[in-house]
């Protein structure tokens, strides 16, 4: 695959936070019977993972703004470039050494997300999207599952955790979904579902209470492999605002919204 300068930097980016995320889960693994705990810990190797993005990133693309998980927004004296990063997401599964979280890197030109990386450096799959260029996972084009009936379709989603969102909803959204489907999952870290339905793996995925730098590269991801996605009213999701997404090939992606759009 041809890789373009700005994927290039991209690139290298993650892989270097990548390297740091992957000796720190080393150490959890053995933090995991201290009786701290590692909590503390992750919050340090997500700070690093951002540093180490942030330092590369702006060192490639001096002015380009940055906003990161950790620390919030970085203006730079370019307004129409911004990174949306989250240095560890899937945090939760970090904690646990669960090998399913990742780096994910976006750029916003205008209000307008153009390029999306995601990368987990436990299994080093890495995907990679630019507007109009295709979605790759390493070297291989991307395309969106082609099943359009729900009770084919393996569905992930997010579930609330304690003191957030509203679980009744969460639990309306199963009941009505459950008897539908193939199969529900939820992973926990939302840049790899996002991805997992890019590569057709996932028919679909919703989420609510996400954050811009959850979603950020995961759009650009899911349009370049020929998905749809929207929040969950099905209005576009280019402004990152709402924090809640639905997405999947325009068939599944219209199901889900049917029947996620009503439930209050
Ligand atoms: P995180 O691991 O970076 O926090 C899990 O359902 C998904 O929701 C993860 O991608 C997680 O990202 C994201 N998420 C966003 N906001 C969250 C919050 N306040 N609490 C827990 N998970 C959150
Ligand atoms: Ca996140």
């Amino acid at each position: 695959m041809l890789q373009s300068a700005l994927m290039n930097v991209m690139v290298k980016a993650a892989r270097r936070a990548g390297r740091s995320l992957k000796r720190d889960l080393g150490e959890i693994e053995n933090l995991q019977v201290s009786m701290k705990g590692p909590a503390n810990f992750v919050t340090m190797a997500d700070k690093r993972s951002e540093e180490i993005l942030y330092t590369d990133l702006t060192k490639a693309r001096p002015g380009y703004g940055f906003i990161g998980e950790e620390g919030g927004l970085r203006e730079g004296a370019d307004k129409t470039h911004t990174w949306i990063v989250d240095p560890l997401d899937g945090t939760t599964n970090f904690l646990h050494g669960i090998p399913q979280f990742a780096i994910s890197i976006g750029l916003l030109r205008e209000g307008v997300i153009i390029a999306g990386l995601i990368y987990n450096p436990a299994n080093e799959e890495l995907y990679t999207a630019e507007r109009g260029k295709g979605a790759f996972l390493n070297d291989t084009r991307l395309r969106v599952a082609n099943r359009k009936q729900l009770n084919d379709c393996v569905i992930a989603c997010g579930l609330p955790h304690i003191g957030r969102g509203n679980h009744e909803l969460s639990r309306q959204e199963m009941t009505a979904l459950q008897p539908k489907v193939a199969g529900l999952r939820r992973f926990g870290a939302a840049s790899l579902d996002l991805a997992y339905v890019a590569a057709g793996r996932l028919d679909g995925y919703w989420e609510r209470n996400l954050q811009q730098w959850d979603i950020a590269a995961g759009i650009v991801m899911i349009r370049e492999a020929g998905g749809v996605v929207s929040d969950i009213q099905g209005r576009d999701v280019d402004a990152l605002a709402t924090g809640n997404v639905v997405c999947g090939n325009e068939a599944v992606h219209d199901q889900l919204v049917k029947i996620l759009k009503p439930l209050k």
